[in-house]
């Protein structure tokens, strides 16, 4: 059975969680680093060098980095839903993958350590003020892609969406003021009826 390696509370162990609810896929989970540890083991680093969660083992394939694991799974498991069998819907959708990591991350992260992580005062406020702009700016981009479709990549839930759907739960947790993009909450609207969203996302 396909092992996820990772604690439940990390956003990029969640991504790999909810892709299995969505395909139905069966797992087991390991709790591995935060406040588990277990991380920086010599056998955990002959698996993943990183030293970060997650990594996966299907029947002995291993594999980090999770957007990886995402497309890996859905390629493998979910092909047809989670992973378009149109390659042009595929790959719009791993682009969506490839902006989280290049350009919602930065701001999201900011916010995300200076809010939920670490005490707020530890951070400039300029650095905080310009991490919000440039969240609602990034965001807005989302928002002109979902006023043409209903998710990131089309008509259906994607691997794109699994990519962004933490990072939007997120924004819409922090303490700051947010533009008001119609689309991009319709979304986040949909995404909070999936019971498997629910369950590794915002459950969590
Ligand atoms: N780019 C990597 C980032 C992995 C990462 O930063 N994981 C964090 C948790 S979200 C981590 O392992 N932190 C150390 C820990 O949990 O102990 C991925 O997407 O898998």
């Amino acid at each position: 059975m396909l092992k996820i390696l990772g604690r439940k509370s990390s956003s990029n162990v969640q991504k790999v969680l909810w892709c299995c609810g969505e395909i139905g896929l069966p797992f087991e989970r390991d709790d591995i680093g935060g406040e588990f540890g277990r991380n920086k083991t010599p056998e955990y680093l002959a698996l993943n060098p990183n030293g970060l969660v997650p990594t996966i083992n299907d029947d002995g394939f291993i594999l980090w980095e999770s957007n990886s694991c995402v497309r890996y799974l859905a390629a493998k498991y979910g092909k047809g839903k989670l992973w378009p069998a149109d390659p042009q819907l595929a790959a719009s959708a791993s682009r969506w993958m490839d902006w989280q990591l290049s350009t919602v991350n930065g701001p999201i992260g900011t916010l995300f350590r200076a809010y939920l992580k670490k005490p707020k005062d530890d951070f400039p406020a300029a650095e905080l003020e310009a991490a919000a702009r440039r969240g609602g700016e990034v965001w807005k981009m989302l928002d002109a892609q979902l006023a043409k479709t209903p998710f990131v990549a089309g008509t259906d839930l994607t691997v794109g969406d699994i990519a962004l759907g933490n990072a939007i739960y997120r924004w819409f947790k922090f303490p700051i003021e947010r533009p008001p993009l119609q689309h991009l909450q319709a979304w986040y609207a949909r995404l909070c009826q999936r019971p498997a969203y629910q369950q590794h996302i915002a459950g969590q």
